[in-house]
């Protein structure tokens, strides 16, 4: 190697270097060329930086101050952004980019990504025969003493820009004697941009080079000329001190940029011609008329009962046809406070709290109980409401195996303390028919002072000896928190919680669903509040929906056809998708509606036929549909009970 000749020292610039590493490992570095004044702050800022890093706390931080040598003005590489939404295509796309410059191997080159993680350095390789250059293999060669130009006149933040170091980086790689490209992938797991870069492709961005949490990363530069003069391009890298002036603005992805992209119409045409090939497509339509309804959430007939109608209509005439506002500005309508009234008594709470919908109700409160740094835990099947309340509300989620409470214990331990912690579940769960372990749930919750949430959507009006319910049906207390919806049993429109009136009070103020959309409309609010009546007046109507339940698992059964069900809802598994779209349209073909669930509300490959029974259905009706169900079984090839 090239002996380095002494430097002549810029004047008032100096080069921070940080390193940080935990049991001698390599976690992350920095680097930034500054004038003294900046000395202080910088020092700072790097400390934060090494301590918050996605590959794991550092237990030796080396902050490294020294005179910089005389700089090296170079013009930022020309940036350019290829927008790809997978690492396949990325690859394609670094491929076809490199390629241009002569470098061949590429696959090969790849195939090294695996070896760069935990290096500090870059891999150094001869860009034909791929024979590894590093003095030292394992650090690989680092590119040091470099800087944008305009940092020292910059605030610093602790937070890594991976951007514009990059393009310093690479802008100073791509001129060093011999360097004729670089690849880079971050190593932080979660940044999946990454470039390609030389002199003639400039510094080409490639919004995908890896799924989202691979941790795989490193930078390998490639060399072409005289390996006895590798020395003096490390040198380079390693010691000329390079400031790059103009680096460019992060730029916003722009599709126009990559040929051949689909237009985005077009794209959407094609996603959905994919979901339709593979027997998931949905249409929506008019519900066909004279069919026996087995589809159906209205599990007591009373969507149609002419006093929620009557009562419907009164509202409307009195108050309007919409509720004209938000419930805190002046959407709040006698029919609102009285059915929340009458919820809470219906549950035995202190307060109730109304949404337009279920699924507003679900996702406004789950979102507003928990948020960063919280937890909540939720069973895989919950309802995809409840699933998406945990996405929105940013609280890390902890899903546990369906209604094994074992499971919910384990990762409720996992999960370790944390200010707020959140569990639900489905009361009934909506496409399997079975019930939550509620005592259980109830008692692990307890213990560990969490809170509970559970969603009776299914189990309003249907469980429990006069239809309250999950807690009646166990014959306990409830949970701190009881959703449900007024639109199935309760045969209107709506969502609600039942709590304490601390949280009703704190969903009032928090829940953004709530808050932000226009009240529930008046003739569904005083419908449900009718209905809620009717299911006191009758006592007998939930165990009357049950009883018929289980008549149609005995029919099922009398037909062969295995089935079970502790609800209203009897699911009859079919598998295949299509084989269960095919079973539909064979049944309806017969008279009968009844569903196919398919992914993504089921699992893949656990498409089903989902009968839900109502109280009004005769005897008759479900023997004729059991043996209907057992008729196209034997049409439909290939059916699996
Ligand atoms: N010299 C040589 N190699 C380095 C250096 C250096 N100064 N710094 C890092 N590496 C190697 C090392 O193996 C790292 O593990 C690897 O590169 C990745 O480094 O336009 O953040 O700092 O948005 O994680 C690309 C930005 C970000 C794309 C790259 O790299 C964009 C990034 P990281
Ligand atoms: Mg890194």
């Amino acid at each position: 190697m090239k002996v380095t000749p002494s430097r002549q020292l810029a004047e008032n610039l100096f080069s921070v270097k940080m390193r940080a590493s935990q049991e001698g490992a390599h976690i992350s570095g920095a680097e930034r060329i500054v004038p003294a004044s900046a000395l202080p702050q910088l020092a700072a800022v790097m400390t934060t930086r090494a301590l918050d890093h996605a590959k794991g706390k550092p237990d030796f931080i080396n902050i490294k101050i020294e005179a910089a040598p005389e700089p090296l003005h170079l013009k930022a590489l020309a940036v350019s952004t290829y927008p790809v939404r997978t690492p396949e295509e990325g690859w394609a796309t670094a491929r076809a980019l490199l390629a241009a410059d002569g470098i061949s191997r590429i696959d090969e080159i790849f195939a090294l990504f695996r070896e760069t993680y935990g290096m500090r350095g870059a891999m150094l390789l001869d860009a034909d025969t791929l024979e590894r250059l590093e003095p030292d293999p394992a650090r690989g060669v680092r590119a040091t003493f470099m800087d944008d130009a305009a940092s020292a006149s910059r605030r610093f933040s602790a937070e890594k820009n991976h951007y514009a170091e990059a393009v310093v980086l690479a802008t100073k790689v791509a001129h060093a004697p011999g360097i004729v490209g670089e690849i880079c992938l971050s190593d932080d797991p979660d940044y999946v941009t990454g470039y390609v870069a030389s002199k003639r492709i400039g510094y080409a961005r490639i919004t995908c080079l890896k799924e989202k949490g691979d941790p795989a990363g490193g930078r390998i530069f490639l060399y072409r000329g005289s390996h006895a003069k590798v020395g003096e391009t490390i040198d380079f890298l390693q010691r000329r001190c390079v400031l790059v002036d103009d680096v460019p603005p992060k730029p916003l992805t722009a599709c126009a940029e990559l040929p051949n992209f689909p237009a985005p119409i077009e794209d959407l045409a094609r996603e959905l011609e994919t979901i339709r090939a593979a027997g998931l497509g949905r249409r929506v339509r008019e519900r066909p008329l004279g069919l026996k309804n087995f589809a159906d959430n209205d599990y007591l007939g009373l969507a149609d009962d002419p006093r929620l109608k009557a009562a419907a209509q009164e509202a409307i005439e009195r108050y309007g046809a919409g509720s004209g506002a938000a419930r805190l500005i002046t959407g709040t309508l006698p029919p609102h406070l009285t059915l929340e009234r009458h919820l809470a008594r219906f549950k035995g709470t202190e307060d109730a709290l109304v949404w337009a919908t279920g699924y507003m109700a679900n996702v406004g409160t789950i979102s507003a109980l928990v948020g960063k740094r919280d937890a909540v835990f939720s069973d895989e099947l919950n309802h995809a409401s409840i699933v998406d309340g945990c996405r929105l509300s940013k609280a890390d989620i902890f899903i546990y195996r369906h209604n094994d409470m074992d499971d919910l214990a384990a990762k409720i331990a996992e999960a370790g303390p944390r200010r707020r912690r959140l569990a639900v579940s489905d009361a009934v769960f909506s496409m399997d028919g079975d019930i939550l372990d509620l005592p259980r749930f109830l008692t692990i919750c307890g213990a560990n002072g969490i809170l509970s949430m559970i969603d009776e959507a299914h189990a309003t009006g249907v469980m429990g000896a006069t239809g309250h319910g999950l807690c009646e049906h166990f014959g306990m207390g409830h949970p701190d928190i009881l959703m449900g919806t007024l639109s199935k049993a309760l045969g209107s429109e709506g969502g609600y919680v039942c709590a304490s009136r601390t949280v009703c009070d704190y969903l009032r103020n928090k829940s953004r669903a709530f808050i932000f959309s226009t009240a529930h409309n008046p003739g569904s609010a005083a419908a449900a509040d009718a209905a809620l009546t009717v299911l006191e007046e009758h006592p007998e109507l939930a165990p009357r929906v049950r009883d018929k339940a289980r008549r149609f698992v005995a029919a099922l059964a009398a037909q062969g056809i295995a089935a079970r069900t502790e609800s209203a809802i009897i699911p009859i598994l079919v598998g295949d998708e299509r084989r269960a779209v095919e079973m539909a349209a064979k049944l309806e073909a017969r008279g009968f509606l009844v569903p196919a669930i398919r992914y993504p509300t089921v699992a893949k490959g656990a498409a089903r036929l989902r009968v839900s029974v109502s109280a009004r259905a005769t005897e008759d009706d479900l023997c004729a549909l059991a043996a209907a169900i057992a008729d196209c079984q034997r049409e439909v090839s290939g059916f699996v009970v």
